[in-house]
């Protein structure tokens, strides 16, 4: 998608720090970061929202699920924990519309969140 803030970071039209990359998924640091880690982990594919997903995306949706376990583990927050949110919506808060799931860790979270 042309337009698509996140699709250019997949296509290195925008910088992003980058942690983590395969064929299918990106994970880049969130530029306006809410704790002491804040990553973006992402679907290369455009797709805009949860709403969207298709039955065909499943390995893929999956995929980032398994890509944050990872990640939690190489970055030593198993015992601590993390959260893994997906905005969707007017009402979530979502404000880029390609799908991308934060991942939170580093300090302690309320619930339920604002
Ligand atoms: O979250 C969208 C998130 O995207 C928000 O936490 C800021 C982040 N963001 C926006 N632009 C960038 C760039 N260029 N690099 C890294 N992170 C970025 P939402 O769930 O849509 O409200």
């Amino acid at each position: 998608m042309e337009d698509c803030l996140f699709c250019k970071i997949v296509k290195k039209e925008i910088p992003a720090q980058i942690v983590s990359e395969d064929e299918n998924i990106l994970v880049f640091k969130d530029v306006n970061p809410q704790a002491p880690v804040h990553l973006l982990l992402i679907p290369k594919k455009h797709i805009p929202s949860l709403l969207e997903l298709q039955e065909d995306d499943r390995d893929l949706a999956g995929n980032i699920q398994l890509t944050a376990t990872r990640l939690a583990k190489e970055m030593g927050l198993a015992e601590s924990g993390f959260r893994l949110v997906c905005n969707c919506g007017r009402d979530s808060g979502q404000l880029v519309y390609h799908i991308h799931y934060h991942f939170l860790a580093g300090r302690a979270m309320k619930w339920p969140p604002g």
